[in-house]
């Protein structure tokens, strides 16, 4: 079927409400269609009155600092595990703003709050793909520039990405991968592939994340297919390996697994690289391997969320730790790699991005489209199953 065919079809599902809003936004951008384009067809399907004219960019200069009072306070939602300890007493002390700090354990987490409305949070920090829905659902506030003089020291890798290719909605935070942690004293060889989770040696002794695009994404490398697969044969047998490895697994858990680790109740778990360096801050047995058959690559990236209430107030934290210091001492902490060329240039082991050659292993994350409800489903399987 054509492009505009299927564009077509999705539009009259719509319609019909034989898909939900969020589908149709996946499911179009999977299609290739423009903002515009989607945009126009939600408000059709809403009943609102559809533009006549496509938006014209905004031609008003940007605020400047002086214009908008500074406000008082700040609402962050963010990644559990996710900043230095000092960051935000050092900010409240410099600037006089309180500020109310929430974790979250998924970017699905952080979707679905946003959707519902009326967060009151003024920065959040979904990774690349929920970037990608967020603003398909018009959800984030475009940045101001002139709040944000040390945007330039942003390393150019992280900028024009692929989920912000014009740069107006986000400041990347942290990057980092998906791989193994495991106990050196209690595993026979280092694991080097995503079949250590189906070995019946370690059993009740093995955690995966309690993240869908994570553990669907490891049992589809797993077979050589690519962790964004929208092909229902590839995913069928990703919902088998995973149901197989849960027979053997203590349970999903994501960051908090670290202490079990520490502790020694678990041996091998699925985990972010940088949660397991805060890890092996505590023990020196835990190690983290990047399995052979590959794994996903990502960037999370701060943002603002339609409406925030104080937007000023926002910019001025995301100016504080966009400091070459401050972005440093954040990475120093999580352990993770710093999208900052001045943070990490003035780090004594930074974390490395990956070489061409390390990149073939991995893999960034992209919106699923459509097939976000084929993944939803699987996934409520697996953890029902
Ligand atoms: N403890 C913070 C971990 C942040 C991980 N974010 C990226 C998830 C990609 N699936």
């Amino acid at each position: 079927m054509s492009q505009e065919k299927k564009a077509i079809e999705l539009a009259e599902d719509l319609a019909s409400h034989r898909i939900d809003r969020r589908s149709f936004v996946r499911g179009a951008l999977a299609l290739g269609l423009g903002l515009p384009t989607i945009s126009a067809v939600l408000q059709a399907c809403s009943g609102e009155e559809a533009p006549k004219e496509p938006p014209k960019p905004e031609t008003t200069e940007p605020a400047k600092p002086a214009e908008v009072p500074m406000e008082k306070e700040l609402r962050i939602y963010n990644w559990s595990d996710y900043i230095a300890e000092d960051t935000v007493a050092n900010f409240k002390k410099e600037t006089g703003i309180e500020v109310i700090y929430d974790t979250y354990e998924a970017n699905e987490e952080l979707v679905a709050k946003l959707q519902a409305g009326a967060s009151g949070y003024d920065l959040v920090c979904p990774s690349g793909y929920a970037v990608q829905v967020l603003l398909a659902l018009n959800l984030l506030e475009k940045l101001n520039p002139a709040w944000l003089p040390n945007v330039g020291n942003i390393s150019t890798v992280f900028r024009k990405t692929a989920f912000d290719p014009t740069d107006e909605f986000t400041v990347p935070w942290q990057w980092g991968t998906t791989g193994i942690a495991f106990r050196k004293d209690k595993v026979k060889a280092p694991p080097d592939s995503w079949a250590v989770f189906l070995d019946k040696q370690y059993k009740g002794k093995m955690t995966m994340m309690d993240d869908m695009r994570d553990v669907i994404g490891a049992w589809l490398r797993y077979r050589g297919k690519s962790l964004n697969s929208t092909n229902a044969d590839e995913l069928a047998q990703a919902k088998k390996d995973a149901l197989e490895a849960k027979a053997l697994l203590q349970s999903f858990i994501s960051a908090p697994v670290k202490g079990q680790l520490v502790a020694g109740d678990v041996w091998v778990a699925q985990l972010w690289n940088g949660d397991t360096m805060q890890a092996k801050v505590e023990s020196d047995q835990i190690d983290y391997v990047i399995p052979k058959e590959g794994t996903t690559i990502w960037c999370d990236s701060m943002c603002i969320p339609k409406g925030a209430p104080h937007p000023r107030a926002a910019h001025a934290f995301l100016d504080y730790i966009l400091r070459p210091e401050v972005g440093a001492s954040i990475s120093k902490f999580t352990g993770y790699g710093s999208p900052n060329a001045k943070s990490t240039a003035s780090m004594e082991k930074p974390v490395p991005y990956p070489t061409e050659e390390q990149l073939k292993l991995l893999e960034y994350q992209t919106d699923l489209g459509a097939a976000s409800q084929q993944w939803d489903q699987i996934w409520t399987e697996i953890k029902a199953g």
